[in-house]
């Protein structure tokens, strides 16, 4: 017999039916037993007795087969009345980690991560990774459409891309090599490459020493590099039409996610594009609050998006022109003050999801830059080559996945984007 799904039977006309899936609960009166069964599309009622019922636990998997009936008082509004069920995975436990049938999981993050296998069974939990999917899947539709080609670079590399310290090292067949804290040179090298438009959906590694809410060890890191762009801003144009594009498409394909995290996107966004100088002086101004130089701090990004809901309605802002003192070697220089950059940070409800910007496309500007920051260019000697042969003036842009699935749902820590997560204390699961 065709096995259906949860979903399928509450919604066809099926009448005898096949479902496997995990006992959600089970309550009993007398001797007649409602085992909510759970599958990978929703949640249905089987209404049972005998002996088989008497040995289920909740989380043993099972196969049930049965009448469909409709019952206004059954959750879904159907149920099975099961002629018979059998057990497919048993249970080995004494006792669950916790309870996921109740929405919430009352357990720390800690404990709902040691144990991610049964945490992610809750719908709440799973909620996340369908979002997490969608927002994948929209970056891919989005730049394909607009004609960007899809790579895949390397993550065991020969030196850094983003600055020296925070790099995992390997053991490379006896030479040191890196783990990749981010596919930068890969995806400027495949603009030269004739590609012109690349993205690419990729793991990003970064050794960093703090155990934040907010930084992984390992994180999804969705990149963009596009030529023949005339400044900074053509990337902040396609920025701004993939968040278009992305609530859109969550609209459409996670209605019941929203909801279950309570979430209403707006229809349109509009972002503005405030230089770093004029945001140090309105947080100085509004709120006394002084910033790091050339920078700004997690207090400060958290007020300034405060102050840009205020004033300009937007969950979002683009901080642009950041100084060449706080930007990697390869970021443009901006045209008419050398000691800023063409490039941008966007934060999204008080937290930076993005960096990007325009990079230096020509060799000898590239190679004097490499030295000026203090670098060996012999270092970088692939990537420099690739600048020989007529490098368009291009840029590009990185959005960590796990920070945009965060701050989309209203999470408060990463680690809860994160099916697995790498921190600095965590290696397993
Ligand atoms: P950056 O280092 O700012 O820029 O990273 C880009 C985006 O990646 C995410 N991110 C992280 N997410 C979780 N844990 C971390 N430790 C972590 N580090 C970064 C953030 C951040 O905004 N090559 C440039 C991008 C570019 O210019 O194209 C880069 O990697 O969301």
């Amino acid at each position: 017999m065709k096995r259906s799904y949860a979903a399928e039977v509450i919604q066809s006309d099926l009448k005898k039916v096949l479902v496997k899936g995990w006992v959600h609960n089970i309550n009993c009166i007398g001797k007649v037993a409602f085992v909510q069964l759970r599958d990978r599309t929703g949640i249905i009622q089987i209404v049972a007795e005998g002996q088989a019922v008497r040995d289920l636990r909740l989380e043993m998997s099972i196969e049930a087969i049965g009448e469909k009936v409709i019952n206004d008082k059954a959750p879904s509004g159907t149920e099975i009345h099961a002629e018979s069920i059998k057990i497919a995975g048993k249970a080995y436990y004494d006792m669950l980690p916790f309870e996921i049938n109740k929405g919430w999981i009352k357990a720390s993050m800690e404990t709902q991560l040691d144990y991610r296998t049964i945490s992610m069974r809750s719908p709440r939990i799973r909620a996340v990774f369908k979002v997490q999917q969608e927002i994948e899947e929209a970056f891919k539709n989005y730049l394909r459409e607009n004609g960007f080609s899809q790579i895949h670079s390397p993550k065991i590399i020969s030196s850094s891309t983003e600055g020296g310290s925070e790099m995992f090292t390997v053991d490379f067949f006896g030479r040191r090599a890196f783990l990749a804290q981010s596919p930068q040179f890969y995806k400027q090298m495949m603009v030269g490459a004739g590609f012109e438009r690349v993205f690419e959906v990729g793991h990003a590694y970064r050794a960093e020493l703090h155990n934040t809410w907010r930084h992984l060890s390992e994180y999804v890191s969705l990149d963009v590099e596009m030529g023949f762009i005339d400044g900074a801003d053509d990337l902040m144009d396609l920025e701004e039409g993939y968040i278009n594009y992305l609530f859109a498409h969550l609209k459409s394909t996670c209605g019941k996610e929203l909801e279950l995290y309570g979430i209403d996107l707006p229809d349109e966004v509009k972002i503005p594009r405030i230089p770093l100088g004029e945001v140090h002086e309105i947080l100085l101004d509004k709120f006394g609050k002084r910033s790091p130089a050339g920078n700004i701090d997690a207090e400060g990004e958290k007020m300034f998006s405060d102050y840009v809901k205020q004033t300009y309605g937007s969950d979002f802002v683009f901080l642009t022109k950041y100084p060449v003192t706080k930007r990697p070697m390869y970021a443009m220089p901006d045209s008419e003050d050398h000691d800023l950059t063409e490039s941008f940070d966007l934060i999204y409800k008080g937290l930076e999801i993005t960096t990007g910007g325009q990079r230096i496309h020509d060799y000898e500007m590239l190679r004097r830059n490499i030295i000026k920051f203090g670098l060996d260019p012999d270092g970088f000697t692939f990537y420099l080559d690739s600048f020989k042969y007529g490098m368009p003036p291009h840029g590009g842009f990185a959005i960590g996945l796990e920070r945009l699935t965060m701050k989309i749902l209203g999470l408060s820590n990463i680690r809860e984007a994160t099916m697995f997560p790498r921190d600095i204390k965590r290696l397993e699961p």
